[in-house]
């Protein structure tokens, strides 16, 4: 399961945030860890088709770091696999787009006191060493993030290639780390302009208030305030989105199931999110994608159309898959 970390300055919100997502949480954990499903609406179809006993979600865990952004928390928030940024856009004097910049920035200098360490030591170790060595990559690698962090840049543009993400990340770093911000809004109140594209706005308080709510009670009082969708799932879904996962489907009479992998795995490795027998012993997947699968009305319908298609060792998984795992052991 995969960490997103609340960031924002203080009483930006981020603990009514997480309120509200540990009331709708399925599990405890520790006390400042929000276990939540991630909605899905294809589920439910599927589940429905299939006549499923049981829909099983994805799940992500919200962590609300103690500490803000000292050193204790920006640590906590380096073990995180992605951030959530809260700016407040309520009450007087909200500046949520300021305040984007003030959280980015204070990031960035985290990261670039972390790249300076990093560097001296490396470059301690290369002393010596012939060019093209690993270590020599290493120093390489670092001198351009201390560039683009020293001119403000922030990790994530500054154009490091897959393999050079893979070095940087043994420091962690945050602001390699994907980000969603979250305006905290006034009731009913829309997205203030400046803020990025993507950025999902939320009125935490009633949305804590309303999360432990029977959904039809909160739908209703939601309404009053002018709120036609609780904004809680689009906080949900915009982080889990975020992390680079893609969900692929499982479905039949038992139950109906979202699982995540990486980005590029194979038909193997998924089958081993599932289970690592089905890794070991896998033969094959019939797979269809979750559109072809709905417009052909079932997995026997799909099959009998040749919509399934027989997919080996080398198949990379798309996001919406829906798959069965052919496995032997
Ligand atoms: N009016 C209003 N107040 C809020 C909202 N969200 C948080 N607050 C209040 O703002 C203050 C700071 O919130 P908190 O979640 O503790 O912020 P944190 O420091 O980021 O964890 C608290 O008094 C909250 O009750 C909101 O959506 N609307
Ligand atoms: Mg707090």
């Amino acid at each position: 399961m995969k960490d997103v970390g609340l960031v924002g300055v203080p009483f930006a919100g981020k603990s009514t945030l997480f309120t509200a997502l540990t009331r709708t949480g399925v599990s405890g954990g520790r006390s400042n860890q929000a276990v939540v499903q991630v909605p899905d609406a294809r589920l439910g179809v599927l589940a429905q088709m299939e006549r499923s006993r049981k829909v099983v979600p994805s799940q992500v865990r919200f962590v609300d770091v103690p500490g803000g952004a000292t050193a204790q928390g920006l640590a906590a928030l380096r073990e995180t696999d992605a951030l959530c940024v809260v700016v407040r856009a309520f009450g007087p004097g909200a500046n949520p787009a300021a305040e984007l910049e003030e959280v980015s920035a204070e990031l960035l200098l985290a990261d670039l006191s972390n790249v300076e360490t990093a560097l001296e030591n490396a470059r301690r170790r290369t002393k010596g060493r012939a060019a093209g060595t690993a270590a020599t990559q290493e120093v390489s690698v670092l001198e351009r993030a201390h560039q683009a962090l020293a001119s403000e840049t922030i990790l994530r543009d500054a154009g490091f290639d897959e393999e050079e993400r893979k070095l940087l990340r043994g420091l962690a770093p945050l602001t390699l780390k994907p980000w969603v911000v979250v305006a905290n809004l006034e009731e009913g109140a829309s997205l203030p302009e400046g803020l990025p594209e993507g950025t999902v706005g939320v009125s935490a308080e009633i949305e804590a208030e309303t999360a432990a709510m029977d959904p039809d009670e909160a739908r209703l009082l939601l309404a009053e305030f002018g709120i036609d969708e609780p904004g809680l799932d689009r906080v949900i879904a915009a982080s889990y989105r975020a992390l680079d996962l893609i969900a692929f489907l499982t479905t039949g009479e038992d139950e109906t199931r979202a699982w995540e992998v990486r980005r590029g795995a194979t038909a193997p490795e998924a089958a081993g999110a599932i289970h690592t027998d089905l890794q070991r012993g896998f033969i094959r997947a019939e797979v269809v994608s979750y559109d072809d699968l709905v417009a052909a009305g079932g997995w026997d319908t799909a099959k009998h159309k040749g919509l399934l298609r027989v997919e080996g060792k080398d198949y990379v998984v798309r996001e919406g898959d829906v798959l069965h795992v052919r496995f032997a052991v």
